[in-house]
């Protein structure tokens, strides 16, 4: 089937989808002429629409995340499960793999090891190879503790601000995680294959059903901290964030960390692919088109911070320690401020150690709370002097909020 004509995700899980309710229906013995009368009659449509959740019609859908996503750690989107930030609470500085969010254009992509190569070619190359994963493993290797974020981490937070919504998973902040990657140095491999000096841009793609693939210069790619990933916290990766091999691009946009590595292309030209023209560019009022991309490519996440208290959750009007975390792609978080008065008087947090630039800081404050409805507000300052903005302008594909949010609370 023709992945590669879907630029736009939703028509091409529409399409996925249609095509998936007939094969099922072909399997249960439906006809043609009975399943277009089931469609007219609403049944499969409703379905298929997410209308009418099905308990039937949930069994047979193929499941896009394999690891147990359960609703007490999870928002549920679909292929997308959104950290639960209370479940950070008390918890030390790296998220645990089960906790982790999960972000797929499509599905998990299941790898095996035994046949898994990586191909390293392009024009950037003077000696293309192909590794196996045993060969990957031989080689030098570092392990880095850094996040990994979704652009659109707080798109929801655009119709808080303007009442309209951008398109998109509706996170909040729970699109992010901390975690210890090892692997081996991009510049190991790229320095094996014979990079040549002319090399502009490089480009990891994915054995996804898109095959993801989306290009760094060559600087950003032989960075040191910038890897081809197999261990997330001391375990083999798992095969949601992308067994065998995944990349690591500390502080870039998620989409930038490609899942189940098969290939990386080096260019002596720069490379583009929907996801640098299409999507993860810029579009709205205040962007211009930068041709061939459809508005200023991202590149960098940015400085946010979030709180370990449930989304507009309950608390007893007790003496309590409010925590919460705050990171930045650009340096070490340098303080920490926070608003029970949305936005009056502000006040410093603790921090915690460590401090690691493109992970997190963790911070605290006392809080004796008076019972009613109740907001948070942390504004986090970086080493380089960037703050949270009160406001980011509007882009309709939702990505980089990064204002300050007032996080809602109930106390009784
Ligand atoms: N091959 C592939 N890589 C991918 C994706 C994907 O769908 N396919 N999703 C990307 C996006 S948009 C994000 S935010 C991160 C999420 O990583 P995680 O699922 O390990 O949290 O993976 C990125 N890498
Ligand atoms: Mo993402």
């Amino acid at each position: 089937m023709a992945y590669e004509k879907f630029i736009r995700e939703a028509d091409y899980l529409q399409s996925a989808a249609d095509e998936y309710a007939w094969r099922r229906a072909r399997e249960l013995g439906v006809t043609r002429r009975r399943f277009f009368q089931m469609l007219t009659a609403g049944s499969v449509a409703a379905a298929l629409s997410g209308r009418l959740p099905s308990k039937a019609w949930a069994q047979a859908a193929p499941t896009p995340v394999v690891k147990p996503t359960p609703k007490e750690l999870f928002n549920d989107y679909g292929s997308n499960k959104e950290m639960r930030w209370e479940n950070m609470y008390g918890r030390g500085y790296l998220v645990p793999n089960e906790l982790f969010f999960v972000r797929n254009h499509t599905k998990t992509a299941m790898i095996d090891a035994k046949t898994w190569r990586l191909k390293i070619e392009g024009s950037g190359v003077q000696k293309p190879m192909e590794l196996t994963y045993d060969e990957l493993l031989s080689m030098p290797s570092v392990s880095a503790t850094r996040y990994i974020e979704c652009a659109g981490n707080g798109r929801s937070f655009f119709e808080t601000a303007y009442g309209k919504k951008a398109d998109g998973t509706q996170w909040k902040l729970g699109g992010i995680g901390v975690a210890e990657w090892t692997g081996v140095p991009f510049s190991e491999v790229l320095n094996g294959a014979g990079i040549k000096k002319s090399a502009r841009d490089v480009m990891p793609e994915g054995l996804d059903d898109l095959k993801v693939r989306r290009p760094m210069p060559v600087a950003k790619a032989l960075a040191e901290d910038t890897l081809l990933v197999y261990a997330m916290n001391g375990q083999p990766l798992p095969a949601d964030h992308g067994f065998p091999v995944r990349a690591l691009v500390p502080g870039w946009i998620g989409v930038a960390n490609v899942k189940w590595l098969g290939r990386i292309e080096v260019s002596e030209q720069p490379l583009f692919s929907s996801w640098n023209t299409e999507t993860y560019v810029l579009v709205g009022p205040d962007y211009q088109p930068q041709p061939p991309s459809k508005g200023p490519v991202l590149s960098n996440q940015d400085l946010k911070s979030a709180v370990e208290l449930p989304w507009n959750g309950e608390v007893s009007a007790a003496r309590r320690l409010v925590r919460g975390r705050s990171w930045s792609p650009f340096g070490k978080i340098a303080n920490v401020e926070y608003s029970l008065d949305q936005g009056q008087r502000w006040q410093a947090a603790r921090l915690r150690e460590p401090n690691i630039a493109a992970a997190w800081v963790r911070w605290d404050f006392d809080w004796e709370p008076k019972p009613g409805k109740q907001t948070i507000r942390v504004r986090a300052t970086d080493d380089k002097g960037n703050v949270q903005p009160d406001k980011v302008p509007f882009n309709q594909q939702g990505y980089l909020y990064n204002a300050m949010v007032d996080h809602p609370i109930q106390v009784k």
